[in-house]
């Protein structure tokens, strides 16, 4: 069992989870800590990119000031990631997709790890770390096959306009229709996990949040109590990998 997780905790939302028929995940950084992706927050600390902190690395903000700037950051973060691989907590929401009647994962992560696990369908609400973006007309790229040494920022193959990476920086709206699609599944489901989430930003918190107005037993899976903790009815404290397989192991 993993630490500070009671046993009745446990049992309760195993037998939650046999009895739900439309459940909705949300992920977060901590979902891919145990792959050894870096989280932004968490342990008391924020993280920070040749001293400065990512909420201004990665801000609407800094790539109107600094473009080349921003690519570098995301160049450095897709070079960290491409030796890393899914882990147990990735591979058991994968296995989940098929268990209920309707199973909805939403992630805030950009490393595209759940879909390398073998989910279908993911909704990102953050973007891809993998693709960019034209910052005129939109066209998208895949940049697993350009290289890191291609020109920064990399021009528009459409319209030779500068890309961008296809991610959403603070101050940006969501991709249109993603997080739409998201609370119409959240204020649906019967079950909800909220994983690995410093639970801070928005609008990817207010999906639990419509999750709980609807009625639906909410679980939350994170070694540290967040703003969130206080509101669900499970708050299972430890790793994801270690405490998911703990709460799937007797299916
Ligand atoms: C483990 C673990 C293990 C460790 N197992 N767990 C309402 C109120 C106030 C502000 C706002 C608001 N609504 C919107 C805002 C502004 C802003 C916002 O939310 N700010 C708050 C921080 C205050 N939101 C936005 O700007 C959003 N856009 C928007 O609202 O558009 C409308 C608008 C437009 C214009 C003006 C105003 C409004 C967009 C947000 C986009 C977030 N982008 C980032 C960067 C993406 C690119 C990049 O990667 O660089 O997304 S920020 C960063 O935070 C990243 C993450 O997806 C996101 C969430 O972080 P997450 O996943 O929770 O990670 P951490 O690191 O915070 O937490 C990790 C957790 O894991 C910790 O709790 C650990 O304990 C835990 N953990 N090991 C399980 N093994
Ligand atoms: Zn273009």
């Amino acid at each position: 069992m993993p630490p500070h997780t009671s046993t009745d905790a446990l049992e309760e939302v195993r037998a939650r989870l046999r009895a739900a028929r439309r459940a909705f995940v949300l992920t977060g950084a901590g979902v891919s800590a145990e792959s050894g992706v870096p989280t932004f927050r968490g342990g008391g600390q924020a993280a920070v990119w040749k001293g400065m902190p990512f909420s201004l690395i990665s801000s609407a903000e800094m790539l109107e000031r600094d473009l080349p700037a921003v690519w570098e950051w995301f160049d450095y973060r897709r070079g960290v990631l491409q030796d890393l691989r899914p882990n147990p907590a990735h591979q058991v929401l994968a296995a989940w997709q098929d268990k209920f009647d309707a199973f909805t994962l939403v992630t805030q992560n950009i490393d595209d790890l759940h879909a390398r696990a073998g989910s279908r369908a993911v909704l990102e609400l953050h973007g891809n770390i993998w693709r960019a973006r034209c910052t005129l007309c939109h066209a998208r790229t895949d940049l697993r096959e350009c290289s890191n040494e291609d020109e920064r920022p990399p021009a528009c193959r459409e319209c030779g306009s500068p890309m961008r990476p296809d991610v959403v920086l603070f101050g940006e709206m969501l991709p249109p229709g993603v997080f739409e699609r998201a609370a119409e599944a959240a204020a649906r489901c019967d079950l909800c996990f909220v994983i690995g989430t410093s639970a801070l930003v928005y609008p990817a918190m207010h999906l639990p949040e419509i999750a709980l107005q609807a009625g639906a037993y909410t679980v939350e899976i994170n070694p540290e109590r967040t703003p969130f903790s206080a509101y669900c009815h499970a708050a299972l404290q430890g790793r994801a990998g270690e405490v998911l397989k703990a709460v799937a192991s007797d299916e």
